[in-house]
Formats: structure tokens, sequence, C-alpha cells
């Protein structure tokens, strides 16, 4: 296995979410020298109960010349939920997308399986590089595709947001999320810093995190196994954060 990972509960939790964790970590690895990313202390891995079922999250975090902060999550509660949570902030001086990626499943199903690279430039739209690669990609079909919630319209027309009904739909879901996080590294080799955009970018950057803590069904879980202000500080410090710089927007 990858030297990065000390993976616990990951060989517990479905084989999709496993084997796309093991991806994100290898497309990382062989694209990206990857430093350590120091999570609050308290927070790299924690414990709660849920409905007397055990929550356990586990947190592996890295940081990059372009990514301000690389952030894999794996949860599970008891028996009931697998999640996997991935989002690659990039540093706000590089006018790169964010890629974000949710698996949530429970007793053999994957319920949610979404993917995107969102924009977050002034005229939200992705730089025309991306759109191009994107565009060339197969576009699978989906028995089950689902509906975005108001919330996401942060994410672009690329986005795949799926209930994957076998294991053919699972491989299709995988190589999709395969190409973006390629197609992402590439660019994000490639890039060149762009510090005059830095405050278009980090505004973009604000509206991606703001309307990602809209995200009840997230909430709720973190509500039910910590209560309202573990579930507020996490949210906002762990899973959607911003950088310092921030107190440069208003
Ligand atoms: C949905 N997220 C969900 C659901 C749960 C969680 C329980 C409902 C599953 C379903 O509708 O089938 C829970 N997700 C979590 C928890 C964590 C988590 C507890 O990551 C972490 C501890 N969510 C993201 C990212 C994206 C995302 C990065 O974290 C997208 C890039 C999307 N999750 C997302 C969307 C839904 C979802 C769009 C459906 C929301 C809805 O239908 O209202």
């Amino acid at each position: 296995m990858s030297s990065v990972s000390n993976s616990s509960i990951r060989e517990q939790q479905h084989p999709l979410i496993q084997q796309l964790a093991d991806l994100i970590e290898a497309t990382w690895q062989q694209h990206l020298p990857l430093a350590p990313y120091q999570l609050p202390e308290d927070l790299g891995y924690v414990e709660g109960r849920l409905e007397g079922e055990k929550l356990v999250i586990e947190n592996h975090c890295y940081q990059t010349r372009e990514f301000r902060k690389l952030h894999l999550e794996l949860a599970k509660v008891g028996q009931s939920l697998d999640i996997l949570h991935c989002v690659m902030f990039p540093r706000p001086e590089f006018a790169l997308p964010m890629f974000g990626c949710d698996l949530v499943g429970g007793r053999g199903q994957i319920s949610a399986a979404i993917a995107d690279l969102s924009p977050v430039s002034a005229d939200n739209s992705l730089p025309p590089s991306y759109q191009e690669a994107l565009s060339n990609l197969p576009q699978p079909d989906f028995s089950q595709p689902r509906e975005l919630p108001a919330w996401g319209d942060i994410f672009s027309s690329f986005c795949t947001f799926v209930r994957p009904e076998n294991p053919a739909e699972e491989t299709a879901f995988l190589a999709r999320v395969k190409s973006f996080l390629e197609i992402h590294c590439q660019q994000a080799i490639a890039a060149v810093a762009v510090p005059e955009q830095q405050s278009d970018i980090l505004r973009g950057q604000h509206r991606y995190v703001y309307q990602q803590q809209q995200n009840d069904k997230t909430r709720r879980v973190l509500i039910k196994a910590f209560g309202p202000e573990w579930a507020e500080r996490y949210m906002t410090t762990v899973l959607f954060d911003l950088p310092d710089a921030e107190l440069s927007l208003s």
C-alpha cells in the first residue's frame, strides 16, 4: 500500500469508498509532492456516538505548492453509514477550480456519489483549458441521476451526482473521478500564480465554502453525534474552511 496512508477504518468501508480513497491518494502521490498539513490538534481522528452507534472520523491532510489543503476524510457510523469526503483547496493566488467529491452509503448501497471541478472565478466559469479537457471525457449514462439541492448552484455543468446502481456504474463513477483528478493535477502543476487575481479567487472560494456549509444532511449527522457547537466548528474549520487571507476580503 501507499506510504502516506495508514488506513484503519478504510478496510471496513464499502468497497467503492475504499477504491476511491486509494485512487485519490495514489493520484496525489503520483503527481504532487505532498507536505503534511496540520489540522486543529483534536480534530484529526475523532469518535462520537450517533443513536447508539459509534461514529469514527479519520482525516488525511496534505499541502503542496498549488494547494493550501488536500483533504480526504473517511467516516463510519456503526454498520449503517459509510462516508468519503474529499476537497482540494487551491491556494488563493492560483486560478484553479475546487475539486470536491462525496460518497455516502449504508448497508451495501451507495446512495450518493458526487464529484465536480467547480469554478471560483469572477465570471463563474472554468478556465478554458479545463473546459476543453472535461468536454473531451466520455459522458457515462447513469440509470439513477440525482437532483442537486438549491445550494448546489456552485457546481459546474460537468458535475456528476448519481446513485450508482450496479458494479458497472460504480466503475464508471470511479473512472470519471480519476479523469477529474488527473486533469486537475496536470493543470495545477503547470499553473502560474496570479496574485493580482487573489481577491476575486478568494471571493469565489468563499462562496463555494459558504454554500457547502448549507448542506443540512452533513450538518445533521455531525450534530446528532457531537452537538451543534462541535458540528459548526468542524464544518467551518475542517470540512469547509478558508485561508486567513480571507480577512482581507472585507
Ligand atoms: C449528501 N452528505 C449527504 C448525505 C449525508 C452526508 C448523510 C445524504 C446522503 C443522500 O442523500 O443519499 C453526510 N457527508 C456527510 C458527512 C460528511 C460528508 C457527515 O462529507 C463528513 C463528515 N458534500 C461534500 C462535498 C460535496 C458534497 C465535498 O462534503 C460535493 C462536492 C455534496 N453531499 C453532497 C450533496 C449531497 C450530499 C450534493 C446531497 C444533498 C441533498 O440531496 O440535499
